[in-house]
C-alpha cells in the first residue's frame, strides 16, 4: 500500500473577492492511495471547517489505514476527499472532454464582468453564472442589462450568496426580462426572504449556502424552487451527495454540482462524480480552473505535478 498527504498552494492570476476576504492563492490537501487521488480542501467562509482541522482528521484517517483500522471521517471535506480516492479515477483529456463546463462562470467587478462578456462576441456561451450582490444596484443593472443587450437570447444565472435584501432583489428583477434569468443561487440570506423574492418575480431560485438551512422535507413548499447546488466539499461524501439526489428527484428538482475553487484535480474530480455519480445533465459549476495561474497538473497532461505539491505524510509498505 502506498499512501500520502500533500499540500498546495496555488496563487491566482488576479486576486480574488467572493465575500469579505481578499483570496491570493487556495489552499488544499491532496490525498493518496495506490493510484486514487482525493482533494480535501475547506475554503474559508463557506467550510465551517479549517483546512488545519481538515488536516488533522486526514491524518486520523491514514494512520487507521496504516494500522489496518477503519474510521470513517466526519468532516465533509475530509469524507469528499477519501470517497474521490477511493473511486479511481482516471484523468485523461479524453474523459476530461466528455463533460466540459457548460457555462461560463465571470466574477469581478461590473466592469470587468462586462468586459469579460463582450470579448466572448465572436460566439456568446448560452448561459452565463454571474456573481451579484457585492456592487451598487445600480452598477450590477447596468452590467446586467447590457449584457442581455448584447446577448438577447442569454440565460443568466446570477448568484447572489444571500448578499440582497429582497427590495433589492425585487427592484433589480423589475428591470429584468425574466427570460433571461435562468434561476437566482441564494438572492436573500435566509429562505423566507428567497422564496418572496420568487413569488413575486416568478424567477426560480436555486438554494447553495442556504440548503444547510432548508429540512428535505421542505422542499415542497418552495413556489419556484428550480435546483440545488451540491458542493462535495461541502456537503460531504457519497452518501450525504446521494441522500440530496435522491430527494430532488423526487421533487423534480435539478441537481448541479459545483466547486469551491479546488484545484485542477479537485475539480476534475467533482466532474467525474456530476457526470458518474449525480447524473447531473443540466448545468454543473466548473468554470474556475481558469482563474489559477498555475496547475497541480504537469503541463499539458493529467499528470500531478510534485513540485506543486510539500509533502505531509508519505507511507509505503
Ligand atoms: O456560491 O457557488 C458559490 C465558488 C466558491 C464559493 C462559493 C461559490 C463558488 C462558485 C463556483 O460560484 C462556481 C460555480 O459554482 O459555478
Ligand atoms: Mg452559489
Amino acid at each position: 500500500m502506498k499512501i500520502g498527504l500533500y499540500r498546495y498552494n496555488l496563487p491566482f492570476i488576479n486576486p480574488i473577492k467572493l465575500l469579505d476576504e481578499t483570496m491570493e492563492s487556495r489552499s488544499g490537501l491532496l490525498i493518496y492511495k495506490d493510484g486514487g487521488w482525493g482533494e480535501i480542501c475547506p475554503l474559508p467562509g463557506f467550510s465551517y471547517e479549517t483546512i488545519d482541522e481538515a488536516q488533522d482528521e486526514a491524518l486520523t484517517y491514514i494512520h487507521h489505514l496504516v494500522s489496518g483500522t477503519s474510521y470513517f471521517p466526519e468532516l465533509p471535506s475530509v469524507q469528499h476527499g477519501v470517497d474521490c480516492m477511493n473511486s479511481k479515477f482516471e484523468y485523461s483529456q479524453e474523459e476530461y472532454d466528455k463533460f466540459p463546463p457548460n457555462y461560463t462562470f465571470l466574477l469581478g467587478n461590473p466592469k470587468e464582468i462586462t468586459y469579460n462578456w463582450f470579448k466572448l462576441i465572436d460566439n456568446f456561451p448560452h448561459t452565463v453564472k454571474i456573481k451579484v450582490g457585492r456592487h451598487s444596484l445600480k452598477e450590477e443593472l447596468k452590467m446586467l442589462k447590457e449584457i442581455c443587450k448584447k446577448s438577447p437570447d442569454v440565460k443568466m444565472i446570477l448568484d447572489a450568496n444571500g448578499l440582497w435584501t429582497k427590495e433589492e432583489a425585487l427592484s433589480i428583477m423589475g428591470f429584468l426580462n425574466k427570460e433571461n434569468i435562468e434561476y437566482i443561487e441564494d438572492p436573500c440570506n435566509n429562505l423566507d426572504d428567497s422564496d418572496f423574492v420568487s413569488q413575486q418575480t416568478g424567477i426560480p431560485i436555486a438554494l447553495d449556502q442556504l440548503l444547510r438551512f432548508c429540512p428535505i422535507t421542505d422542499w415542497g413548499n418552495f413556489s419556484n424552487l428550480k435546483a440545488v447546488i451540491i458542493k462535495p466539499s461541502i456537503i460531504g461524501g457519497s452518501m450525504a451527495c446521494n441522500a440530496i439526489c435522491e430527494q430532488a428527484q423526487l421533487f423534480n428538482i435539478k441537481i448541479v454540482a459545483s466547486s469551491l475553487f479546488e484545484s485542477q484535480l479537485g475539480n476534475y474530480n467533482i466532474r467525474e462524480i456530476a457526470r458518474k455519480k449525480l447524473d447531473c445533465k443540466d448545468y454543473h459549476g466548473l468554470d474556475t480552473n481558469k482563474y489559477f495561474k498555475y496547475s497541480v497538473f504537469k503541463n499539458n497532461s493529467f499528470d500531478v505535478d510534485f513540485r506543486m505539491l510539500s509533502t505531509i505524510y508519505e507511507h509505503e509498505d
